[in-house]
């Protein structure tokens, strides 16, 4: 899956999953974002948003969890707003993580697991993550700042076989073609 573009402002991230079956251990997926410096974009993370981390400065937002995919549309919902985002970051990195608390829960194992990104009611691209049927997580958007200052998008597909913690500290580590 690949998508590209410019000039981004606000983006929005839904991603979806079907509950588990009745009587197993719930299925609990988590969108994670991780800022990174813009003078240093491949190093640490500057922050991390996701269901127990907020952006210091509110630009980057969780709107909506889920802790087992039960209910109607987006399960949960991550908006960037990338034009008030602060010149001392320079990349955005974000991605699908499923909790591991107990037997390995791969992509696979869970129903329908899907993101959209969006801006507007444009539709930027759509990840079917169960065609990583074997990774617990996966990078999905990479946003980098260009020298104009505009937001690029790269659609991501890379999975990774981690928790959300141990995602949240890698998944900016790959440097992208
Ligand atoms: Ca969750």
């Amino acid at each position: 899956m690949s998508g590209f573009s410019k000039g981004h402002r606000r983006v929005d991230i839904k991603l979806s999953w079907d509950p588990a079956p009745l009587g197993a251990p719930a299925h609990d997926l988590d969108l994670v974002a991780a800022a990174y410096p813009a003078a240093d974009p491949y190093g640490p993370p500057a922050y991390l948003v996701h269901f127990d981390s907020r952006a210091p400065d509110g630009t980057i937002i969780l709107q909506r969890e889920s802790r087992d995919g039960r209910g109607y549309g987006a399960d949960e919902v991550l908006t960037l707003d990338l034009y008030r985002v602060s010149e001392s970051y320079g990349r955005i990195v974000v991605g699908v993580a499923i909790q591991q608390p107990g037997a390995r829960l791969p992509f696979g194992e869970v129903a329908r697991p899907k993101a959209l990104v969006l801006e507007g009611h444009t539709e930027l691209a759509r990840h079917d993550l169960a065609q990583l049927p074997d990774a617990t997580a996966a990078t999905i958007a990479e946003f980098t700042r260009e020298g104009s200052g505009t937001w690029r998008l790269e659609s991501l597909s890379r999975g990774y076989d981690a928790d959300p913690v141990e995602f949240a500290q890698v998944m900016g580590a790959a440097r992208e073609g």
